[in-house]
């Protein structure tokens, strides 16, 4: 079974051309001109770019009394509609540690993936278990471990645990990823606005203002520095953080930083809306910011300080967010994206100027492939990549709504916005599993997991790292050892 994709400009990260695809099986097979296969996928007029890679997403993931409402069915039919073809995930360690909330995870998006996924473990406390379970977790195709410097008390790790686990990271070849908000500053500030009779979503905001985001980038990065390992910042949402990541690139540490679609179309006005419905389904963390904020991460995009546009997709309803009323510290936290992220990135960077069709590429798939490790399997449009592929069409445009979206949430934080730019076709690994008016369902199961392989050089990865660890006069101390080990 061959199929062609003809009448299509090729876009990818490095360069723009005409050339028709052939696909056989799950594979590119071919580029060039006039080729012929047994189907044909009419791209005439549109431009056949790496299928999107959101690596932020929580689907079904237990948080904050409850459980995120998308379902991996319900996500990866969003986003194969959007053109994304690859969902990242992160797992969650519950009381029986990462092998076995890794057992769940790979369980639930088995049944019900309809796209390829892959998986990020969190790691949230340390001891001997978490510094065995990792090397595990890795042999298991894991090469990313998320740690959270917020929610005290939860999820939250201090800079000892943090340390030790990057050390782990550096060790097994993987990468840390961050959520950096200071979680000690917004604990304090929940309380002081909740002591001031301020319970409403915008305290939400005031209590995570971009100095806590600016504070935490910075201290994971020299964590990071310190235990030679790369660091990967996510939902970097504030110029604070921004400059934390330009200024340590410059200086040579392999820092990543991944603006949200949200972070940068949508601001802080939002939590100032009456309605608190309305405020309450934006709340995120970090919050949505200023202007200037919104400003610093499109010429983070433009100038390559920043490499990735993610989601962070962690819908919940209203009902599920009226567990709030008359306490904004209890309003789960997460807003939806996924089927709009590269509709709202086509529309607000590139029809604007602001980046290229080829940078569009770079930051919704092939950047985040190559961070990832499974480049060019995934994120590349080249003979012998998967046929992860999507058929974007200019000139399709809708008005965003919640009535006609394929997320199971009764909201849309982009409702009313005129989107130029819609997937035409969404392939994956060769299979048609979208088209657009067709609005048919891709196979729940089809999905498979994407393994990833550790990084051999990632210890080596630093410029500051030789001055670290040359030898020095005094023996290295105990405290350079991973802690509880
Ligand atoms: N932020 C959110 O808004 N939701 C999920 C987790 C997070 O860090
Ligand atoms: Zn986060
Ligand atoms: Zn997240
Ligand atoms: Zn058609």
């Amino acid at each position: 079974m061959s199929t062609v994709i003809k009448g299509g400009t090729i876009v990818a990260a490095d360069r723009t051309y005409e050339a028709d695809l052939l696909i056989e099986g799950e594979k590119i097979a071919a580029i060039g001109p006039n080729l012929k296969g047994d189907t044909v996928v009419d791209a005439g007029g549109a431009y056949i770019m790496p299928g999107g890679i959101d690596p932020h997403t929580h689907l079904e993931m237990p948080f904050m009394g409850t459980t995120a409402a998308e379902t991996w069915e319900s996500g990866t039919f969003a986003a194969a509609s959007g053109g994304t073809t690859l969902v990242v995930d992160f797992v969650i360690p519950g009381p029986d540690g990462m092998l076995a909330a890794l057992d769940d995870w790979e369980a639930k998006a088995k049944r019900q993936a309809s796209t390829d996924y892959s998986l990020h473990m969190c790691v949230n406390g340390w001891s001997k278990q978490h510094f065995d379970e990792m090397e595990k977790v890795v042999g298991r195709g894991i090469n990313t471990f998320k740690h959270f410097m917020a929610y005290k008390g939860a999820l939250m790790v201090n800079d000892d645990e943090m340390f030790a686990s990057f050390q782990r990271c550096a060790a097994l070849g993987a990468l840390p990823l961050v959520h950096a908000e200071n979680g000690d500053i917004v604990a304090a500030l929940q309380q002081k606005y909740m002591n001031e009779g301020l319970t409403g979503p915008e305290a939400h905001a005031y209590s995570r203002p971009p100095e806590v985001e600016g504070e935490a980038t910075n201290r994971a990065i020299m964590i990071a520095d310190a235990a030679g390992v790369p660091v990967y910042i996510v939902h970097t949402s504030s110029e604070q953080a921004h400059e934390a990541i330009r200024r340590a690139r410059q200086k040579g540490m392999r820092v990543y930083g991944e603006p949200l679609i949200q972070h940068l179309t949508l601001d802080e006005g939002e939590y100032m809306n009456k309605d608190w419905d309305y405020a309450a389904r934006r709340v995120m963390s970090p919050p949505f910011r200023d202007k200037s904020h919104q400003d610093s991460l499109w010429a983070g995009l433009a100038a390559g300080s920043l490499q990735v546009v993610a989601t962070d997709h962690c819908a919940f309803t209203t009902a599920q967010k009226r567990t709030g009323i008359g306490n904004f510290t209890k309003i789960p936290n997460g807003t939806g994206g996924l089927e709009d992220r590269l509709a709202m990135l086509w529309t607000k960077g590139v029809e604007t100027g602001r980046i290229t069709p080829n940078e569009f590429v770079a930051v919704t798939s092939t950047n985040i492939a190559q961070i990832l490790n499974i480049y060019p399997q995934k994120g590349a449009i080249l003979p012998g990549s998967d046929a992860d592929i999507v058929v974007w069409d200019p000139k399709l445009s809708k008005t965003i709504s919640a009535a006609n979206q394929k997320s199971i949430i009764d909201y849309n934080v982009f409702e009313g916005f005129k989107v130029n730019g819609q997937a035409r076709y969404t392939l994956s690994r060769g299979e048609v599993v979208w088209h657009y008016g067709q609005n048919s369902q891709p196979q729940p199961g089809r999905g498979k997991l994407v393994k990833r392989n550790p990084f051999p050089a990632v210890n080596k990865a630093l410029s500051t790292w030789k001055e670290l660890t040359a030898p020095r006069a005094v023996t290295r101390s105990a405290e350079h050892m991973p802690i509880g080990v």
